[in-house]
C-alpha cells in the first residue's frame, strides 16, 4: 500500500477539491408556453408525466410539490434529452395557527444540460421558468448548484392562504438532464427555517458505462491501484477496493457466501427476480476461486461483459480470448486461478462516465 507523505501539493489538491465543489448559480431565463414546448417538440405540443407529493407543512387543505417530465422529440432541439419541471403549489393550503411559507427547495438532480436556448434570445441557458401562458405568480431569485444538489431560492416566499383558494404557486420551473427520471426526495425549506422531506422526481442518478477500456489501461496510476471490484462498480478509488471494507464488514475468507454478503453491505443490492436491475442500477456478476481470490465481471451498456482483473488491463475477452456474452459460461480459468464458483448477480449505481460510480466502495 502507498501511502503518500503530507505535502504541499495535496493541500493544494484539497483546495482545488473545495474551489470546484463552491456554488455555481445556474442562468435562469423567464419564458412563455407554450413557445417553450417548441424546445422538445417540433410541433410544440409536448407529453407530459406528472406527479405530485403534498409538503408537510402546518396547514389544512391541499397542497404539493409537483414533478414533470418529457422526453425531446426528434426534430427538436432536444431530441433525446429529458425535460423536468417543477411547481410548488399551496393555493388550497389554508394555515392553522399562522400563514406557513416557502422559501426555497433543494433537489439532487447531477448535470444539467446548458447547451438549449429557452428564451430564445440565442445563448444557451441552464433553468427556465414559465412565467406566461402557465399556472403560478412566483419565479426564481436564483437556482445555485453545488455538487449535484440545486437550490431554488424563490422571488419571493410562496404562501398558504387564510381560506382555500388563498394561497399561492409558483410557476413551473424547468430544466433538462441527459438522465431518465427516477424518484428523489427533495427538501422543501419554509421561512422559519424548518426543512420538510417530499417527494419528487429528478434525474436517475445510476447509470450503465459503455465498454472504453482505455480509460482504466493507463499502465500507471489507474491500472494498477484499481482491481476487479472498482471496474464491476465502475469506481475508480486508487486504493484496490475491497467488498464491505468501506463498510467496515469485509469478507474474512474468500468464500461466495463472505464475498456476496461484503458487498451487500457496501450498499450493492442482489439482482432482482427480474432479472433487471431497477434505477438505472448495472448488473455486475461474482465468482471465487475458494479460499483464493474473488473476481467480478460488468455487464456493459453495448449488452456485453467486460471485467478487470487484478491491477492487468481492463478487457472484453474471457481467459480463451472470446468474447463474454455470459460470464457463467465464460472461460474464467488462467494458469494460477481458477474461479470455479458463481455466486451470483449483484446491481450497482454505476455510471455512463468511465471510473465515476456512485456506490461507497474503497
Ligand atoms: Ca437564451
Amino acid at each position: 500500500m502507498n501511502k503518500k507523505p503530507f505535502s504541499y501539493l495535496y493541500m493544494s489538491a484539497l483546495v482545488l477539491v473545495v474551489l470546484f465543489t463552491a456554488a455555481c448559480p445556474l442562468k435562469v431565463v423567464n419564458v412563455s408556453a407554450p413557445d417553450i414546448n417548441c424546445v422538445f417538440d417540433p410541433s410544440c405540443r409536448i407529453t407530459v408525466t406528472d406527479s405530485s407529493a403534498p409538503i408537510p407543512i402546518p396547514a389544512e387543505g391541499t397542497n404539493f410539490l409537483q414533478s414533470r417530465t418529457f422526453v425531446g422529440k426528434p426534430g427538436s432541439p432536444a431530441n433525446g434529452l429529458y425535460g423536468y419541471e417543477y411547481r410548488i403549489d399551496l393555493r388550497n393550503a389554508v394555515g392553522i395557527t399562522y400563514i406557513p411559507c416557502i422559501s426555497s427547495m433543494i433537489i439532487e438532480f447531477g448535470p444539467v444540460v446548458s447547451t438549449l436556448d429557452y428564451d430564445g434570445d440565442g445563448s444557451s441557458d441552464q433553468v427556465f421558468v414559465i412565467t406566461s401562458g402557465g399556472l403560478g405568480s412566483i419565479g426564481l431569485a436564483s437556482a445555485d448548484k453545488i455538487g449535484n444538489e440545486i437550490t431554488f431560492t424563490f422571488s419571493s416566499p410562496v404562501c398558504a392562504g387564510g381560506r382555500p383558494g388563498d394561497g399561492q404557486s409558483t410557476y413551473f420551473f424547468g430544466l433538462v438532464s441527459t438522465k431518465p427520471p427516477g424518484f428523489v426526495t427533495a427538501k422543501v425549506k419554509e421561512t422559519t427555517g424548518t426543512v420538510y422531506n417530499v417527494q419528487a422526481r429528478a434525474p436517475q442518478k445510476c447509470g450503465i458505462p459503455p465498454y472504453n477500456p482505455s480509460y482504466w489501461n493507463d499502465g500507471g496510476t489507474i491500472q494498477h491501484n484499481n482491481n476487479c471490484y472498482n471496474y464491476a462498480n465502475n469506481k475508480r478509488t486508487d486504493t484496490y477496493a475491497q467488498p464491505g471494507r468501506a463498510a467496515g464488514a469485509m469478507y474474512s475468507n474468500l468464500t461466495c457466501t463472505e464475498v456476496y454478503n461484503a458487498a451487500i453491505a457496501d450498499g450493492l443490492v442482489p439482482l432482482p427476480a427480474s432479472g433487471n436491475c431497477p434505477d438505472g442500477k448495472a448488473k455486475i456478476a461474482l465468482f471465487v476461486d475458494p479460499g483464493v481470490d474473488y473476481h467480478w465481471y460488468r455487464l456493459d451498456r453495448g449488452g456485453m461483459w467486460s471485467h478487470k482483473p487484478g491491477a492487468t488491463q481492463a478487457t472484453n475477452l474471457d481467459n480463451s480470448g472470446n468474447p463474454i456474452s455470459n460470464p457463467e459460461t465464460a472461460d474464467r480459468c488462467g494458469d494460477w486461478l481458477c474461479y470455479t464458483d458463481f455466486c451470483g448477480y449483484l446491481c450497482c449505481c454505476s455510471d455512463e462516465i468511465q471510473g465515476q460510480g456512485h456506490e461507497n466502495i474503497n
